[in-house]
């Protein structure tokens, strides 16, 4: 994968995780939560590519501000669930509040775990691939930017041809 070659590699694993965000929180706008989680990342491994942060309307929920979303891709020595724990604690940090909020709706921060090597699991707590990161574009897009060779293990297809797909509706 070229984004990570030449990289200093410190951890076994690599990660990819999905950034968002369309509120302020208490460090500023969408565009300083996201630079900020980026930064909040190296706790948890080394940072080894970053997207472009994307402009994007909402899916799912519409009635909400535009979002912020990237990608980034994480070496690290922590297991899946050991990382989705420090990615949900960063989220608290940057005042994300799950109680009383509506499903999908606005928030300060998302960080979603999306791929961890090519591990497939399946548990309260976690899913693996992130169930529904092959059917969102604002996730795909920049993902393909920095890892479009990595492989999702359960669609046996790489980021960058999902998007491919995604982006023609199927008619490829
Ligand atoms: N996240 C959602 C629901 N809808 N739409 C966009 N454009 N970007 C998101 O990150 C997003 C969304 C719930 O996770
Ligand atoms: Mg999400
Ligand atoms: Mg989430």
């Amino acid at each position: 994968m070229s984004a990570v070659a030449g990289s200093e590699a410190r951890g076994a694993h690599l990660a990819a995780i999905a950034l968002g965000s369309n509120l302020p929180s208490a460090r500023g706008g969408p565009e300083a939560n996201l630079r900020g989680a980026v930064a909040e990342l190296r706790r948890l491994g080394e940072v080894v590519a970053v997207s472009r942060f994307h402009e994007t309307e909402p899916v799912g929920y519409v009635d909400q501000p535009r979002f912020l979303n990237a990608a980034a891709l994480l070496r690290t020595e922590l297991g899946p669930l050991e990382l989705l724990r420090g990615l949900l604690e960063i989220e608290r940090e940057f005042g994300r509040e799950r109680s009383a909020t509506v499903a999908k709706g606005p928030r300060t921060l998302d960080l979603d775990l999306l791929l961890y090597d090519e591990a497939v699991l399946s548990t309260e707590e976690l899913e693996l691939p992130h169930p529904s990161m092959h059917e969102r574009e604002f996730v795909l897009g920049p993902l393909a930017e920095i890892a479009p060779e990595m492989v999702h293990p359960v669609q046996g297809k790489t980021v960058g041809r999902l998007l491919l797909e995604l982006a023609s509706g199927g008619r490829t």
